[in-house]
Protein backbone atom coordinates (compact mmCIF):
# COMPACT_ATOMS: atom_id res chain seq x y z
CA UNK A 1 0.00 0.00 0.00
CA UNK A 2 1.36 3.72 -0.58
CA UNK A 3 2.34 5.76 1.78
CA UNK A 4 -1.02 7.65 1.79
CA UNK A 5 -3.21 4.80 1.85
CA UNK A 6 -1.17 3.17 5.00
CA UNK A 7 -1.81 6.48 6.43
CA UNK A 8 -5.51 6.46 5.80
CA UNK A 9 -5.58 3.20 7.71
CA UNK A 10 -3.79 4.31 10.64
CA UNK A 11 -5.93 7.07 11.09
CA UNK A 12 -9.24 5.23 10.73
CA UNK A 13 -7.97 2.78 13.61
CA UNK A 14 -6.71 5.76 15.63
CA UNK A 15 -10.27 7.08 15.36
CA UNK A 16 -12.59 4.83 14.62
CA UNK A 17 -16.17 6.41 13.37
CA UNK A 18 -18.97 5.65 15.86
CA UNK A 19 -21.11 2.68 14.99
CA UNK A 20 -24.20 3.33 13.50
CA UNK A 21 -25.45 0.17 13.18
CA UNK A 22 -28.09 -1.16 15.62
CA UNK A 23 -27.69 -2.35 18.64
CA UNK A 24 -29.66 -3.16 22.37
CA UNK A 25 -28.32 0.11 23.86
CA UNK A 26 -32.84 1.10 23.89
CA UNK A 27 -33.96 -2.20 24.00
CA UNK A 28 -35.68 -1.77 27.17
CA UNK A 29 -37.64 1.32 26.23
CA UNK A 30 -39.77 -0.21 23.57
CA UNK A 31 -42.89 -1.88 23.71
CA UNK A 32 -45.29 -3.36 21.08
CA UNK A 33 -48.74 -3.99 22.25
CA UNK A 34 -52.41 -4.02 20.82
CA UNK A 35 -54.58 -1.91 23.13
CA UNK A 36 -57.59 0.62 22.77
CA UNK A 37 -55.01 3.51 22.76
CA UNK A 38 -57.08 5.76 24.64
CA UNK A 39 -56.55 3.64 28.20
CA UNK A 40 -53.36 3.40 28.08
CA UNK A 41 -52.20 5.44 31.27
CA UNK A 42 -49.00 6.83 29.49
CA UNK A 43 -47.61 10.66 29.69
CA UNK A 44 -48.29 11.44 26.10
CA UNK A 45 -50.28 9.18 23.47
CA UNK A 46 -49.95 10.05 19.32
CA UNK A 47 -53.74 10.30 17.53
CA UNK A 48 -53.83 9.83 14.08
CA UNK A 49 -55.16 12.90 13.08
CA UNK A 50 -56.10 14.77 9.58
CA UNK A 51 -55.34 18.24 8.81
CA UNK A 52 -57.99 20.00 10.23
CA UNK A 53 -57.65 18.14 13.45
CA UNK A 54 -61.32 19.06 14.19
CA UNK A 55 -61.90 14.90 14.97
CA UNK A 56 -62.93 12.28 12.64
CA UNK A 57 -63.03 8.21 12.90
CA UNK A 58 -60.70 5.59 13.23
CA UNK A 59 -57.94 5.90 16.35
CA UNK A 60 -58.85 10.07 16.38
CA UNK A 61 -62.72 9.09 16.65
CA UNK A 62 -62.07 7.21 20.03
CA UNK A 63 -59.91 9.85 21.73
CA UNK A 64 -62.07 12.30 21.23
CA UNK A 65 -64.63 10.48 22.48
CA UNK A 66 -63.27 9.35 25.42
CA UNK A 67 -61.16 12.84 26.12
CA UNK A 68 -64.53 14.82 25.89
CA UNK A 69 -65.64 17.73 24.28
CA UNK A 70 -62.54 19.97 25.76
CA UNK A 71 -60.70 18.66 23.88
CA UNK A 72 -61.82 19.53 20.57
CA UNK A 73 -62.29 23.01 21.57
CA UNK A 74 -58.43 23.42 21.93
CA UNK A 75 -58.11 21.56 18.48
CA UNK A 76 -60.04 24.02 17.63
CA UNK A 77 -58.17 27.00 18.37
CA UNK A 78 -54.75 25.37 16.87
CA UNK A 79 -55.66 26.10 12.48
CA UNK A 80 -55.08 22.81 11.48
CA UNK A 81 -51.65 20.76 11.14
CA UNK A 82 -49.57 20.06 7.70
CA UNK A 83 -49.60 16.53 6.88
CA UNK A 84 -46.31 15.38 8.10
CA UNK A 85 -46.10 17.29 11.04
CA UNK A 86 -47.64 17.63 14.54
CA UNK A 87 -49.47 19.48 17.32
CA UNK A 88 -49.70 18.84 21.21
CA UNK A 89 -53.00 19.45 23.32
CA UNK A 90 -54.01 18.54 26.99
CA UNK A 91 -55.65 14.81 27.38
CA UNK A 92 -58.84 16.02 29.14
CA UNK A 93 -60.60 13.24 30.10
CA UNK A 94 -58.25 10.55 28.91
CA UNK A 95 -55.77 9.15 31.87
CA UNK A 96 -52.74 10.07 29.81
CA UNK A 97 -51.21 13.68 30.32
CA UNK A 98 -50.94 14.89 26.93
CA UNK A 99 -52.35 13.94 23.41
CA UNK A 100 -50.45 14.70 20.17
CA UNK A 101 -52.08 14.90 16.74
CA UNK A 102 -50.13 13.87 14.35
CA UNK A 103 -51.14 14.18 10.62
CA UNK A 104 -49.67 10.91 8.20
CA UNK A 105 -49.56 10.81 4.90
CA UNK A 106 -52.66 9.74 2.57
CA UNK A 107 -50.86 6.74 0.76
CA UNK A 108 -52.06 6.53 -2.70
CA UNK A 109 -51.89 10.29 -2.58
CA UNK A 110 -47.72 10.91 -1.27
CA UNK A 111 -47.09 7.35 -2.97
CA UNK A 112 -47.78 8.96 -6.45
CA UNK A 113 -45.56 12.36 -5.35
CA UNK A 114 -42.73 10.04 -3.59
CA UNK A 115 -43.29 11.75 -0.31
CA UNK A 116 -45.18 9.08 1.54
CA UNK A 117 -42.39 7.52 3.56
CA UNK A 118 -40.77 11.46 4.17
CA UNK A 119 -43.68 12.57 5.44
CA UNK A 120 -44.97 9.58 7.86
CA UNK A 121 -41.30 9.94 9.30
CA UNK A 122 -42.29 13.39 9.44
CA UNK A 123 -45.22 12.24 12.03
CA UNK A 124 -43.14 10.43 13.41
CA UNK A 125 -40.49 12.76 14.48
CA UNK A 126 -42.20 15.55 15.05
CA UNK A 127 -44.17 13.85 17.60
CA UNK A 128 -41.32 12.41 19.50
CA UNK A 129 -40.22 16.09 19.45
CA UNK A 130 -42.99 17.54 20.91
CA UNK A 131 -42.98 14.92 23.44
CA UNK A 132 -39.54 15.75 24.54
CA UNK A 133 -39.98 19.26 25.11
CA UNK A 134 -42.98 18.97 26.95
CA UNK A 135 -41.11 16.45 29.38
CA UNK A 136 -43.40 13.56 28.52
CA UNK A 137 -41.36 10.16 29.59
CA UNK A 138 -43.40 8.10 27.78
CA UNK A 139 -45.03 7.87 24.17
CA UNK A 140 -47.33 5.55 23.00
CA UNK A 141 -47.71 5.83 18.76
CA UNK A 142 -50.99 4.54 17.35
CA UNK A 143 -50.45 3.03 13.92
CA UNK A 144 -50.51 6.41 12.21
CA UNK A 145 -51.84 6.33 8.45
CA UNK A 146 -52.10 2.27 7.96
CA UNK A 147 -56.39 2.74 8.66
CA UNK A 148 -58.44 4.81 6.22
CA UNK A 149 -55.39 6.45 4.92
CA UNK A 150 -54.04 2.89 3.23
CA UNK A 151 -50.48 2.63 4.35
CA UNK A 152 -49.45 -0.77 4.09
CA UNK A 153 -48.61 -2.37 7.55
CA UNK A 154 -45.10 -3.51 6.94
CA UNK A 155 -43.56 -0.72 5.24
CA UNK A 156 -45.14 2.11 7.85
CA UNK A 157 -44.26 -0.26 10.74
CA UNK A 158 -40.26 -0.20 9.02
CA UNK A 159 -40.80 3.90 8.80
CA UNK A 160 -41.89 4.49 11.90
CA UNK A 161 -39.26 1.85 14.10
CA UNK A 162 -36.39 2.83 12.09
CA UNK A 163 -37.21 6.66 12.63
CA UNK A 164 -37.73 5.96 16.51
CA UNK A 165 -34.42 4.52 16.51
CA UNK A 166 -32.62 7.82 15.25
CA UNK A 167 -34.49 9.54 17.42
CA UNK A 168 -32.93 7.56 20.00
CA UNK A 169 -29.64 7.60 19.06
CA UNK A 170 -29.49 10.95 18.33
CA UNK A 171 -29.15 11.63 21.91
CA UNK A 172 -32.45 11.69 23.01
CA UNK A 173 -31.71 8.62 24.80
CA UNK A 174 -31.71 9.75 28.34
CA UNK A 175 -35.11 11.88 27.84
CA UNK A 176 -37.56 9.11 27.07
CA UNK A 177 -38.71 5.80 29.46
CA UNK A 178 -40.58 4.49 27.19
CA UNK A 179 -41.88 4.39 23.23
CA UNK A 180 -45.13 1.93 22.77
CA UNK A 181 -46.11 0.89 19.72
CA UNK A 182 -49.92 0.56 20.59
CA UNK A 183 -51.58 -1.55 17.43
CA UNK A 184 -55.17 -2.18 16.83
CA UNK A 185 -55.45 -5.15 14.86
CA UNK A 186 -53.38 -8.34 14.61
CA UNK A 187 -51.88 -7.67 11.36
CA UNK A 188 -50.37 -4.31 12.43
CA UNK A 189 -49.18 -5.79 15.55
CA UNK A 190 -47.37 -8.65 13.40
CA UNK A 191 -45.82 -6.56 11.13
CA UNK A 192 -44.24 -4.79 14.39
CA UNK A 193 -43.10 -7.75 15.93
CA UNK A 194 -41.19 -9.03 12.31
CA UNK A 195 -39.43 -5.24 11.88
CA UNK A 196 -38.67 -4.08 15.81
CA UNK A 197 -35.35 -6.72 15.24
CA UNK A 198 -33.56 -4.69 12.14
CA UNK A 199 -33.42 -1.80 14.15
CA UNK A 200 -33.90 -2.93 18.05
CA UNK A 201 -31.86 -6.70 17.58
CA UNK A 202 -31.32 -8.51 20.92
CA UNK A 203 -27.91 -9.29 21.86
N1 LIG B 1 -56.70 2.48 19.67
C1 LIG B 1 -55.57 2.24 18.97
N2 LIG B 1 -55.54 2.12 17.64
C2 LIG B 1 -56.71 2.24 16.97
C3 LIG B 1 -57.93 2.49 17.62
C4 LIG B 1 -57.90 2.61 19.05
N3 LIG B 1 -58.99 2.87 19.78
N4 LIG B 1 -58.91 2.56 16.67
C5 LIG B 1 -58.32 2.35 15.48
N5 LIG B 1 -56.99 2.15 15.65
P1 LIG B 1 -57.09 5.35 11.39
P2 LIG B 1 -55.34 6.89 9.57
C6 LIG B 1 -55.93 1.90 14.65
O1 LIG B 1 -58.01 4.99 10.27
O2 LIG B 1 -55.18 5.71 8.69
C7 LIG B 1 -59.59 9.48 10.87
O3 LIG B 1 -60.89 9.69 10.44
C8 LIG B 1 -56.31 1.37 13.30
O4 LIG B 1 -56.51 -0.03 13.34
O5 LIG B 1 -57.67 5.72 12.69
O6 LIG B 1 -54.13 7.64 9.96
C9 LIG B 1 -58.81 10.79 10.99
O7 LIG B 1 -59.61 11.86 11.40
C10 LIG B 1 -55.11 1.75 12.47
O8 LIG B 1 -54.08 0.78 12.63
O9 LIG B 1 -56.09 6.57 10.97
C11 LIG B 1 -58.27 10.97 9.61
O10 LIG B 1 -59.23 11.59 8.77
C12 LIG B 1 -54.63 3.04 13.12
O11 LIG B 1 -55.35 3.15 14.34
C13 LIG B 1 -58.02 9.57 9.14
O12 LIG B 1 -58.89 8.73 9.88
C14 LIG B 1 -54.86 4.25 12.27
O13 LIG B 1 -56.08 4.12 11.59
C15 LIG B 1 -56.59 9.14 9.43
O14 LIG B 1 -56.37 7.88 8.89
Amino acid sequence: PTLAVLYKLNRLHAHPSPSTAPNSAHNAKIAIIRNDITVLEVDSIVNAANESLLGGGGVDGAIHRAAGPDLLAECETLDGCDTGDAKITDAYKLPCKKVVHAVGPIYFREKRKGMHETLLRGCYRRSLELAVQNKMRSIAFSALSTGVYGYPSGEAADAAISEVRNFLDEGHGDDLDRVVFCNFLEKDEKAYHETLPKYFPTP
